[in-house]
């Protein structure tokens, strides 16, 4: 159960195991990773699917037949392996064009064309078959105040959001976007910087049905929030289009690490929420299992593939402790000693509306708040007992 095989539906990011470990204070540790080498890896570890950024695949500023030969050779590798590209994404962040922002830079000629290049690689999307497109607005922000016009910068966002929806209405493809949040981090400040700002985004577009996100556990984590709830938020509004899964320590700079290799207790409440929903049932996610990680800079190729693995077990060995949580009877018990289920409830009577609540003596008039709980507690703490000892095997 712990062995990766398709039907899990893991897919990994081509810049992830594909990163030589550069950052900004030193060159890369590691050779460059052949694209179709990389798949047949992937294929042999179990993975499901491959996901990219044009520029992970030819370089910036590639003409037509460098594009077609780099696109072809990739079919190949797929074909050869029933390996998917179920997402692809568009490198807006890394050419200095970009320094400002690709579809919120103050320049219009920058804006222009970065909403050519995704136009491109959207086609590129419907080629390969993906169904989802993501977009991480990384350098769409600002350092200095004074400098960008928040306002407008949504505006031009929503404008451009909405031109390729409707593109991808014209064109008949079978294409969803994500929006993928991140608080800061090339940026000062970035725009729709947390999974709510971008619902709430989301609500003011044109083709709202075909926008949701794909949130990251590390950037909800860097703005010191709980990533379950904010997935759980995204499964209620029926927005998780995909997800980000990687690990992230506390609140500083975006560390990528391996899923569960952060926060490990909240790896474990995703993981459950993911597979199994709320105790009660409830939405869950059936899109790919999708992890974007960066193996650490110390590693070398054999650490580089060791981790990617890493990622699939640590959701494999979470999914098992999940089950094994949810069926222990005393876990049960916990639940029910917590109400966990009563919240399912609705608050009033079918039809009951203000009018029977206002009638309702003992809701108000004969309710003692003093008296109500009595020296009764909800056993939350039992609960969270109860969790990290199946998280740790200890039962
Ligand atoms: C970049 C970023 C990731 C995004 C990728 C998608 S690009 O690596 O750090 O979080 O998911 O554009
Ligand atoms: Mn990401
Ligand atoms: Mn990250
Ligand atoms: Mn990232």
């Amino acid at each position: 159960m712990t062995t990766p095989t398709p039907e899990d539906r893991f897919s990994f990011g081509l810049w992830t195991f594909g990163w030589q470990a550069q950052d900004q204070f030193g060159s890369a540790t590691r050779p460059a990773v052949d694209t179709v080498e990389a798949v047949h890896r992937l294929r042999e570890l179990g993975v499901w699917g491959m996901t990219l950024h044009d520029d992970d695949l030819f370089p910036f500023g590639s003409d037509e037949t460098e594009r077609r030969r780099a696109v072809d050779r990739l079919r190949g590798a797929l074909d050869d392996t029933g390996l998917v590209i179920p997402m692809i994404t568009t490198n807006l962040f890394s050419h200095p064009v970009f320094k400002d922002g690709g579809f919120t830079s103050n320049d219009r000629a920058v804006r222009r064309f970065a909403l050519r290049k995704v136009l491109r690689n959207i086609d590129l999307a419907a080629e390969l078959g993906a169904q989802t497109f993501v977009m991480w607005g990384g350098r769409e922000g600002s350092e200095y105040d004074a400098a960008k016009d928040v306002q407008a910068a949504l505006a031009r966002y929503r404008e451009a959001i909405d031109l390729l929806c409707e593109y991808v209405i014209d064109q008949g493809y079978d294409l969803r976007f994500a929006l993928e949040p991140k608080p800061n981090e090339p940026r000062g400040d970035i725009l729709l910087p947390t999974v709510g700002h971008a619902l709430g985004f989301i609500a003011t577009l044109e083709h709202p049905e075909l926008v949701g996100v794909n949130p990251e556990t590390g950037h909800e984590q860097m703005a010191g929030l709980n990533f379950t709830h904010g997935i759980a938020q995204a499964l209620d509004a029926g927005k998780l289009f995909h997800i980000d899964l990687n690990g992230q320590r506390g609140v500083k700079f975006d560390q990528d690490l391996v899923f569960g290799h952060g926060d490990l207790q909240n790896a474990f409440s995703l993981v459950d929420l993911l597979e199994f929903g709320s105790p009660e049932g409830g939405a869950v996610y059936d899109g790919p299992r999708h992890f974007d990680y960066k193996p650490s800079r110390t590693e070398d190729a054999t650490g580089v593939w060791e981790s990617v693995r890493a990622n699939m077990r640590m959701y494999l060995l979470l999914k098992e402790r999940a089950a094994a949580f949810r069926a222990d009877p005393e876990v049960q018990a916990a639940l029910a000693e917590a109400k966990v289920a009563q919240l399912r409830e609705t608050t009033l009577d079918d039809g009951e509306g203000y009018r029977g609540l206002l009638q309702d003596r003992t809701a108000f008039e004969e309710f003692d708040a003093d008296a109500y709980f009595g020296d009764r507690g909800f056993g939350f703490v039992r609960l969270q007992q109860l969790a990290l000892e199946h998280l740790m095997g200890a039962r």
